[in-house]
């Protein structure tokens, strides 16, 4: 079911994929000196996993009317999925360079007007979730069969907003809805749970109409089996995988590091992350 004729005709690993991601991502930090890169280490298997298994898209044509949508509700993840859209070839590589400069199609928040690919404009925290299932009812009024995936935060589950599409997703029946959460237990103050906890996450979602997955989002085979399970579930209910990810995943220093929304990392650090990629590139 996966992609376009690129990627499908690539044998590279999915772990390698996530790999190539996390490496963009580290190095698009390297270029500007800042940026969220611990979201886009930490996210890099779920990315890898939408853009080389589930997703169908045609790399040089990003406005494809039949292109499942994925939304990136969460704007300030915006290297992480620029990281993938390089990846899937739907960027050129070297545009990675220009990463947050006055003239860059790639600014540090996520921008539907400037970057192929990006299909919403996120970053007012909350929005992702109504946005795609105004896209899925949209959709299925056209009988387009494409998914619309929305990949959101867990600081997002504390959102009003998003309580009230999700009820609205399950009135609509909308199974072309695969909702995605990076659940990684951090927001900008602290820990997700400890700040206003959304637990417990599945019976919440459940009891909203949604059928539910909870997996560890670093784990490839679990993320495969999961992107699976909710594209062929034969009900109409509106799907949603929430993924326990690690922050900064892949570079165990930063790994170590607390308070991880927004990463300082010093200017000698960004060799050190891509030296510990480095030295641990799947095949
Ligand atoms: C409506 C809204 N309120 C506040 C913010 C400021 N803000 C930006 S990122 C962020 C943290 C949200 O939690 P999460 O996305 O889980 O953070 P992360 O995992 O990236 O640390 C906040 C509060 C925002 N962008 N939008
Ligand atoms: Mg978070």
């Amino acid at each position: 079911m996966s992609g376009t004729a690129a990627n499908t005709l690539s044998n590279m690993s999915l772990p390698r994929r996530a790999w190539e991601i996390r490496r963009k991502a580290v190095r698009m930090g390297e270029v500007q000196g800042q940026g969220y890169v611990g979201q886009a280490l930490g996210v890099a298997d779920v990315l890898a996993v939408s853009y080389f298994h589930a997703l169908n898209y045609r790399a040089e044509d990003p406005q494809w009317e039949g292109r499942d949508r994925f939304l990136l509700s969460i704007g300030h993840y915006a290297i992480a999925l620029y990281s993938a859209l390089i990846e899937a070839g739907i960027l050129p590589e070297q545009e990675l360079e220009t990463y947050g400069a006055d003239d860059s199609r790639l600014p540090m928040s996520g921008m539907a007007a400037y970057t192929p690919g990006m299909e919403i404009t996120g970053g007012s925290l909350g929005q992702g979730l109504g946005i795609a299932v105004g896209m899925a009812l949209g959709l299925k009024a056209k009988k387009n069969p494409a998914f619309v995936y929305n990949l959101m935060s867990d600081g997002e589950l504390g959102e009003g907003s998003t309580w009230e599409a999700a009820m609205s997703a399950a009135h609509h029946k909308l199974s072309n809805l695969i909702c995605l959460v990076d659940f990684n237990d951090q927001q900008a103050d602290g820990k997700s749970t400890q700040m206003l906890s959304a637990e417990p996450v599945h019976d919440k979602w459940s009891a909203f109409g949604w059928h539910v997955q909870r997996v560890d989002g670093n784990d490839m085979d679990a993320l495969v089996a999961a992107f699976d399970a909710a594209r062929n579930l034969a009900d109409d209910r509106p799907r949603i995988i929430i993924c326990d990810t690690l922050m900064c995943k892949g570079v165990p220093f930063l790994e170590a590091r607390e308070m991880a929304h927004f990463v300082r990392v010093e200017p000698d650090e960004w060799q050190k992350a891509l030296d510990a990629l480095d030295a641990t590139r799947p095949a």
